[in-house]
């Protein structure tokens, strides 16, 4: 079985499919490590090291996919593992990363990263068996992923500790996009062959691979043109203070 596991097949276009989803990955860890490079940053306060299992190890995944390991056939249905794998590694990353960004109450991370597997597992269940269990676990998925949506929409701002425009900007911007993106993923379960059928399995590949990426990339990127808030604490202090003394300097600014 495992032996089966690990050996590579690698043909088809779904390997094409999973290839370029790879390549995607990267774009993702090019971006982290701009960001972890970045001297004017403080990396410890921007969390970028736990950014970046976002991307890398989605990518590894990918490249998994890419040569067919980790393939387990159940009913009849090819199921990836490693995805499955990858996203219960990724996505907490996900909802946490947001709750830091805006110092979120740690119990309530917890909760909403407890959630988040929750979904995640459970949706393993509901992919890997049939009948009852299939649909029972289905069901399950789905709420705790509602709970989720709940604990980042309701909860997160109620219990954020830093609550700077410029953060709460980027915390938007990040929850959002989880909040609409992620609600395709069940929506494409249901039409995929291990639901109603109404997709194909190349198709059902192709999607979840577009989402992936658009998943994990983008919310990369999005750190990273908000990066101006991990600046060093002296770096900033320097700067207002190089304000304070241009404004002492030149005439008093007015509104026109
Ligand atoms: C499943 C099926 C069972 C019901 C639900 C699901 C939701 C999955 C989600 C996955 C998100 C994955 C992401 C990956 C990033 O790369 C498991 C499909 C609710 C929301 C964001």
């Amino acid at each position: 079985m495992i032996g089966d596991l690990l050996s590579p097949s690698l043909g088809g276009v779904d390997s094409v499919v999973y290839g370029v989803g790879t390549l995607g990955m990267l774009v993702g860890v090019v971006v982290v490590t701009w960001l972890l490079r970045d001297g004017d940053l403080d990396a410890e306060a921007g969390k970028f090291r736990y950014l970046m299992i976002i991307p890398a190890f989605a990518g590894l995944s990918y490249a998994g996919m890419t040569l067919g390991i980790g393939v387990i056939s159940i009913n009849g249905y090819e199921v990836e593992g490693v995805r499955y794998l990858d996203w219960l590694v990724t996505t907490p990353v996900l909802v946490g990363y947001a709750g830091h960004v805006v110092d979120v109450d740690r119990s309530v991370v917890l909760g909403a990263v407890g959630l988040d597997a929750t979904m995640i597992l459970t949706g393993f269940v509901a992919t890997t068996t049939a009948g009852t269990l299939r649909w029972g676990a289905f069901t399950v998925s789905t709420l705790a992923f509602l709970l989720m949506l709940y604990v980042l929409f309701v909860q997160y701002p109620r219990r954020a500790r830093a609550t700077s425009p410029e953060r709460k900007r980027l915390f938007l911007r990040l929850r959002n996009q989880v909040g609409v993106l992620w609600l395709l993923y069940p929506v494409i379960w249901l039409a995929s062959p291990v639901g109603f059928g109404l997709v194909s399995t190349l198709g059902t590949a192709m999607l979840v691979t577009f989402m992936d990426v658009a998943a994990k990339v983008p919310y990369t990127w999005v750190v990273h043109e908000h990066r101006g808030i991990f600046r060093h604490e002296r770096d900033a202090v320097a700067v207002d203070r190089d304000a304070d003394d241009s404004g002492r300097d030149s005439p008093v600014a007015t509104a026109d």
